[in-house]
């Protein structure tokens, strides 16, 4: 395997200024001819070759300033077309073929439907035609696209359409022009039969613009959504960051088979369908919240990804982690708005808890296992396996403590500052701190951000113990930091660096007096209830005065920082914070810390065979959290979740998830069991009715009664289950539904359960999104065992080659369902990896995320550890593994 090093960059010897593009399109076999201006850069020795990418090409012809290169005159090895001796300036003309219908790795050019649609990002556009695929080789495109007018009535790709009209046969073409010069990761075409939901708009400068969202015909009622997300997340940009949109036309397009969410390509955003579609039938809350976050994603990247773009894939987190960060910050301010102080407050808590679940659910797993790297990776060997959690949730996480750190308006000055110097260029993750910490030195004169650099260079979770001394006698509580940066993944082999340098960590923290009422902390001459602590050293104290008794500590209050924080509080002082905290995202995390504890403590009674017990403690702060009217429903919808079992499992050593899920499913039901009259009094007072909204108040409110049904059907399922049955037939929008089926399909019992099972189906047989549902619901399902999973296989309507059908089914079993992965005969690891073989043969970037579902192996208890590296090693031998899914298995392995 090659392995490619951060350290090894060159810049590309040869400039292309300019590349046109014409496409033949036909599914069988679409001819591309590529015309290529060439410079080669000041310095470089003339006998320099010209090297280009492919993959999967057919070479037609070769041609240097109009006369055809005999084969001879060029070589090609290893996926690399070499041309010596070309002038300083010269144009190169390629024709090749491509299989879009065979390509079922939905990378390059490819059928999805009767459409054809692109993914370049990160190197599939050597898929397409050959060229110089690396990001900081920017060029301005033209493209002519042709086809049959009856196939693919439009024809779109990047930027302006400049020429358009028939051709003989029934063909046509449209010309494109993008003015802006781009890499060749964010080129894209679409062709098909597509319907359009558009808007004009002005920019704040005052250029009228199109928005528009495409889909397949059919659709045209789920796009509503799409496109007014579309246009809040222009405005947002403008009125947030002064960032204007400046394109003529912004499109959006939908299709059915990709392999992730949605992609920035300049002015054709291709995006999943499942980040597109929504209306009140079809789709639930969460989905009308991923989409408005996942359009804004996208298009924020038109500024931090597109204008100013990465200089190599090692600097992959400069656009992903800065990108995150705007989306999570777009995503906070459409939810508080409108709404006075604390309301607004409460929904930005909201946002950063469900933002840190993420992260601590899927990031920290993988900071601690064999894939961990900084957010800034020093090697790889397939680029597509490092589009990870740590890249992009961890990345915002870094973003974000240099915004905590600047504050707004420095924050603001510093991103001014990012495009002032590199607008139009391809840079670097120390380009982007370079000019936060130009602002940073202005605001703390003779400090620096050196310190913090490390964030990208160090993999790893740092751990910071907290510890409290309080004299009594002076009124003195004196609080110490002190952070580890233990060695992790890779870094374990260098023995050399078992401890790592600390880091710079922003430490919010708030002290409560033994009543729960704020303490005023006083800090460089300020007094507020929540102090910045910044942590630059191994260990460092603060001391603050007036404080008459033994407070107690409200730490990294907003998640200030990606990091594990250790202090002994006792239960009491958890659920004192979780009761009176004034800032309610370390209020909602004393409560899972409570809820942790208990947990863990009944996983271990399980695992001795020991009756498992509920402490009144936590069952007390529920109902105080449930009955507290202070508190917005979308608000205690989150607080009086359970941590999930992936959070947990990162707590326990070694990691056994069947006892987790015990532990689990017992607090949940005594839960649901001693707190029944207020969860009925919840399901009944959180009712929406009338017009359906997906506003944070009626998803709040839904939220809340679907996690009270869920408690009452954990509590007693036959007491309650009429309740759910009601809720399903008469439910008025997809989170109703999904909610009821939910309850049913996970506590319930009889012949409704399999009626309401094939009710859903028959209501939504024609609507592949919510046919994905029904398979994710059942794979996670506590009863889907490996068996059953595999008779959900059998059904007519699944297929390994969609992705997103493949996620519902075959990922939502192997990652979500414990029990029936980690099952006692060893079916669940057999499954497993039959499946990432299956996948990989047709699909190797959605075959290796599925690959990584063993990466903490060796973390688990040693009855399934085995288990779980023999699968491992039948992958790895297996003959023919695409790069991507080698890169895993061995990183596991070794
Ligand atoms: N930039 C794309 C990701 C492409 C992944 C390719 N393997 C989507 C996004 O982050 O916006
Ligand atoms: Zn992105």
């Amino acid at each position: 395997a090659v392995t490619v090093a951060r350290g090894d960059y060159l810049p590309y010897p040869y400039a292309i200024p300019s590349i046109a593009l014409e496409f033949d399109l036909d599914p069988a076999r679409t001819r591309v001819l590529s015309r290529l201006s060439i410079e080669r850069q000041p310095g470089v020795p003339a006998d320099t070759p010209l090297a280009l990418k492919g993959e999967d090409l057919a070479l037609v012809s070769v041609a240097v300033d109009g006369s055809p290169i005999a084969e001879g005159g060029y070589t090609i090895s290893d996926g690399v077309l070499r041309l010596t001796g070309l002038p300083a300036a010269c144009e190169v003309e390629i024709v090749s073929d491509c299989r879009p219908a065979e390509n079922s790795t939905l990378m390059g050019l490819y059928v999805s439907g009767a459409s054809l649609f692109t993914q370049c990002e990160a190197e599939g556009f050597r898929r397409i035609t050959w060229f110089a695929d690396r990001p900081d080789v920017m060029s301005r495109y033209r493209v002519t696209l042709r086809g049959t007018r009856a196939d693919y009535p439009l024809l779109l790709s990047n930027g302006n359409l400049v020429d358009a009209g028939d051709l003989p046969d029934g063909r046509h073409q449209a010309v494109w022009e993008d003015p802006h010069p781009k890499p060749c990761y964010l080129f894209a075409l679409v062709a098909g039969n597509l319907t359009c939901r558009e808007l004009r708009t002005r920019t704040r400068s005052g250029r009228d613009v199109l928005l528009q969202v495409y889909s397949d015909p059919g659709s045209e009622s789920q796009t509503e959504w799409a496109l007014a997300s579309l246009e809040r997340s222009l405005r947002w940009d403008e009125d947030r960051f002064g960032l204007e949109l400046d394109l003529d036309r912004f499109m959006v397009v939908a299709a059915r088979d990709f392999n992730m969410g949605a992609m920035e390509n300049k002015g054709l955003n291709i995006f999943n369908a499942a980040y597109v579609l929504a209306d009140p039938d079809t789709a639930t809350d969460a989905n009308y919240l991923a989409i408005e976050a996942v359009i804004g994603h996208e298009y924020f990247h038109n500024w931090t990804g597109n204008r100013v773009t990465c200089r190599d894939w090692f600097q992959l987190s400069l656009k992903e982690g800065l990108t995150v960060f705007r989306d999570q910050e777009f995503t906070a301010d459409m939810m508080a708005r409108g709404q006075d102080a604390a309301a607004a407050a409460s929904a930005r808590a909201v946002k950063r808890i469900d933002d840190v679940a993420t992260l601590r659910a899927a990031q920290f797993p993988e900071d601690a296992g064999p894939m961990a790297h900084p957010i800034r990776p020093e090697s790889y060997q397939e680029i597509g396996n490092f589009y990870t959690a740590t890249v992009y949730e961890k990345g915002a996480e870094v973003i974000r403590m240099q915004h905590t750190l600047l504050g707004e308006a420095g924050f603001r000055a510093g991103m001014d500052e990012y495009f002032r110097r590199h607008d139009g260029q391809a840079v670097t993750c120390d380009d982007f701190v370079d000019a936060m910490e130009s602002v940073y030195r202005d605001l703390h004169p003779g400090r620096d951000l050196s310190v913090f650099r490390r964030w990208y260079q160090q993999a790893g979770t740092p751990r910071v113990s907290v510890t409290l001394d309080h004299d009594a006698a002076a009124q003195r509580c004196t609080v110490t930091l002190s952070q580890r940066n233990p060695a992790v993944g890779v870094e374990k082999q260098d023995a050399s660096a078992q401890e790592k340098p600390p880091l710079h960590i922003p430490f919010a923290l708030g002290l409560l007096d033994p009543q729960g009422r704020a303490l005023p902390l006083t800090l460089d001459g300020k007094t507020q209830e929540t102090v910045l602590l910044e942590l630059t050293t191994a260990s460092a104290q603060w001391t603050f005065e007036n404080i008459p008794a033994q407070p107690i500590p409200s730490l990294l209050r907003d998640f200030s920082a990606p990091v594990i924080v250790d202090y002994p509080w006792t239960d009491a002082a958890l659920a004192l914070l979780s009761a009176h905290d004034g800032n309610p995202f370390a209020r909602w995390e004393a409560g899972q810390e409570l809820a942790t504890r208990q947990i863990l403590a009944n996983a271990a009674r399980h695992q001795a065979g020991e009756p498992l017990a509920a402490d009144p403690t936590l069952v007390d702060a529920w109902r105080a959290t449930l009955r507290d009217p202070k508190l917005d429903a979308a608000y205690r919808a989150r607080a009086l979740m359970l941590p999930s079992e992936k959070t947990l499992a990162e707590r326990m050593q070694p990691i056994d998830p069947p006892a987790l899920a015990a532990a689990r499913d017992f607090l949940r039901a005594e839960l649901g069991r001693q707190l029944a009259q207020d969860w009925r009094a919840a399901y009944q007072d959180n009712q929406t009715e009338g017009a359906f909204s997906p506003a944070p108040g009626p998803a709040g409110r839904r939220a809340l009664k679907n996690l009270s049904l869920a408690y009452l059907m954990a509590g007693d399922a036959a007491a309650n289950q009429a309740l759910a049955e009601t809720q399903y037939r008469g439910a008025a929008n997809m989170t109703d539904r999904m909610g009821a089926l939910s309850a049913l399909v996970n506590e319930g019992s009889g012949d409704a359960v399999g009626q309401a099972i094939a009710d859903f189906h028959t209501r939504w047989q024609h609507d592949p999104l919510v046919i994905d549902k029904w398979f994710a619901l059942q794979a996670t399902a506590r009863g889907t065992d490996v068996a059953a999973a595999r008779a959900l296989m059998a059904h007519p309507a699944f297929t390994l080659r969609n992705p997103n059908r493949a996620r519902a089914l075959v990922f939502q079993f192997c990652l979500n369902n414990a029990r029936g992965l980690h099952a006692a005969d060893g079916a669940g690891y057999d499954f497993w990896a039959e499946q990432v073989l299956a996948l990989d043969a047709l699909n190797p970037e959605v075959a290796a995320r599925l690959a990584r579902a063993m990466d903490n192996w060796a973390r688990y208890a040693p009855a399934l550890r085995t288990g779980m590296q023999a699968a491992l090693g039948r992958v790895r031998a297996h003959a023919g593994l695409s790069r991507n899914v080698a890169e895993i298995v061995a990183k596991a392995l070794d």
